[in-house]
């Protein structure tokens, strides 16, 4: 065992808060059942996919009395990118099952879905979960990335169950984890195993969320710190007064944590990868925007500035969404003879048979943004967003443009407009984070609803805590069937059932604010520094919640 700083030893004594209905029943509380569900949109399809989960009502814990649970034994895995609060996910489980009967058992199944079919897991004891209460990563029995899609796996699943008697399992993950989860829930259902599933709301992205899930775990704690370090590198801007900072922030697809960033710090500049879809902007333009800006902050002086980007940006640009797409199709059908050749063969190759309007904008990016996009790819030959350097991209290209720009003033006698970029990329950072109080709780709240939800004989849920911008006692409990959030999507070429994406709303309050800021922010000096994630203190400082959550349930 590693040693074990000082806060950490103080947070394993945290304990962390749970909805009141838990406080007084346990989780024996009763499962009250709501109105009846339907899928988010082709219903139709998700019913015949899906049929004994599809319609499925609502659950809402209430008061209940202790009843007779025999013991329970439950596998739970965590699955895709590491979210702070993970572990307090199993602890919630784990004490949830404890209390349902002491003789219940826990396996941890280890790297993710892989595990539960290769049947690798450790049996999780009081002492060994106690090691990981508030703590941040998913080191106690790690992650994966595997696909759990296939009857083959869910046959293992089945066989691996029967074997140890397992009788339930949770999966922890994000929309494609639980729309897998949906499929194995529904595997077991037809096939009459008697293994319940469910599923709990996991990535830092924010983009797992309606009106059942606020918030999934996670996004808290991620945003805290990235907003932390923006505050950072924004006072150093302000000390030193000689720096434009460019930061991309994770965040797959949605533009969720640059949102949250930009409504915690106040940048100069913040991209909303769904604005410029919806407003269809070119990379030209946006170019173009961030450089009048530079333009407009020297003229007053201020040769610095912050601009946040998205990581998803570049899929969200009308001409570079087309042309990843083609270079991912024509990649694809041509991957033998694409990976036999050397970076500049690469090059040569693909050019040769862009459509003029994706070469175009695939010329108009430097040639390291080209070199990445065609670098890399995914096991399916998709190019990895998330590892293009947008941030860097945009820096590069905002320099030529003011390099002709200063080329023009030199010739009219002005002064040239002084630019000097840093990059950044905050991601990892984050990720692996002590949970915040917030997510310390709503996490420990989620596992606890789980083992709620598999002692009132649940499957097909995903486990869900409501009306978080309010004290965790009054946090409401319960579970929602996985169907519900789910529609038809085209993936590879085939239409297949997946939980919807949350993207950006932009007529929802958090954006709104957004933009009736980004004027003043864009041309003044209107910096928040939030600081590090407090963990002791007054609970207006330690249990604040995100400035999304807020003004989405003001
Ligand atoms: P999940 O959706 O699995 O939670 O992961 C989200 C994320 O953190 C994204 O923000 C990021 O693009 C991706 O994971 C990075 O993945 P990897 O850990 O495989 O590099």
């Amino acid at each position: 065992m590693n040693q074990i700083s000082p806060l950490q030893q103080a947070r394993y004594d945290y304990q962390p808060k749970l909805p009141s209905v838990f406080m007084e029943s346990g989780p024996f509380a009763a499962a009250r059942s709501g109105e009846e569900t339907h899928s988010v949109a082709d219903q139709k399809q998700i019913k015949e996919l899906f049929p004994d989960i599809y319609g499925l009502p609502t659950v809402t814990f209430a008061r209940g009395s202790t009843f007779d649970c025999p013991p329970l034994k439950v596998g739970v895995i965590l699955s895709g990118g590491q979210a702070p609060g993970g572990h307090n996910v199993i602890a919630g489980l784990f004490d949830g099952l404890k209390a349902l009967n002491p003789d219940s058992e826990l396996f941890g199944f280890l790297g993710g879905p892989s595990g539960l079919v290769d049947n690798k897991y450790i049996k999780l004891n009081e002492a060994l979960v106690n090691q990981y209460r508030n703590t941040g990563g998913f080191d106690m029995i790690c992650s994966g990335r595997t696909k759990l899609e296939k009857d083959e796996q869910f046959a293992q699943v089945t066989q691996n169950c029967a074997e140890h008697g397992i009788k339930a399992i949770v999966i922890i993950g994000g929309d494609d984890s639980n729309t897998n989860a949906c499929a194995l829930a529904q595997y077991m259902l037809t096939h009459k195993t008697g293994v319940q599933v469910i599923g709990c709301p996991k990535t830092i992205d924010g983009d797992l969320k309606n009106a059942w899930i606020e918030v999934s775990f996670g996004f808290d704690t991620a945003t805290k710190v990235y907003s932390e370090l923006i505050g950072n590198i924004m006072r150093d801007a302000n000390s030193s007064r000689k720096y434009w900072h460019f930061i991309k922030l994770m965040g797959r697809s949605a533009s969720h944590i640059a949102l949250e960033c930009a409504l915690q710090t106040h940048p100069n500049f913040c991209l909303i990868s769904e604005e410029v879809e919806e407003k269809g902007m070119s990379l030209n333009q946006i170019v173009d925007q961030i450089t009048a800006l530079v333009v407009a902050r020297a003229e007053n002086k201020m040769k610095y500035g912050v601009v946040l980007i998205p990581e998803g940006l570049i899929e969200f640009i009308p001409e570079s969404k087309v042309l990843i797409a083609e270079l991912n199709n024509f990649i694809g059908k041509n991957k033998a003879t694409f990976e036999g050749l050397t970076s500049d063969g690469k090059l040569e190759y693909v050019v040769k048979h862009l459509s003029p309007a994706s070469l175009k904008a695939f010329e108009s990016m430097p040639l390291m943004i080209r070199k990445q996009l065609l670098a890399d790819r995914d096991s399916f030959g998709n190019v990895q967003v998330s590892r293009i350097e947008t941030e860097k991209m945009l820096a590069a290209l905002v320099e030529e443009r003011l390099a002709g720009i200063n080329k023009a003033r030199a010739a009219q006698g002005a002064k040239p407009v002084a630019f000097s970029a840093q990059t950044h990329f905050f991601g990892y950072e984050g990720r692996c984070s002590a949970p915040s109080n917030f997510d310390a709780d709503y996490c420990y709240s989620l596992g606890y609803t789980a083992a709620a939800l598999i002692g009132a004989g649940k499957t097909g849920f995903m486990a869900s805590v409501r009306y978080l911008s309010c004290p965790a006692q009054d946090w409401e409990a319960g579970g929602i069937p996985l169907t519900m959030m789910m529609n038809m999507e085209t993936r590879h070429g085939k239409d297949v059932p997946v939980i919807r994406k949350a993207l950006v709303d932009l007529s929802g309050k958090p954006f709104k604010t957004f933009v009736e800021h980004r004027e003043a922010w864009g041309i003044g000096t209107e910096y928040v520094y939030p600081g590090p994630i407090q963990y002791f203190g007054p609970s207006a400082v330690c249990d604040l919640t995100t400035v999304t959550l807020r003004l989405e349930q003001a």
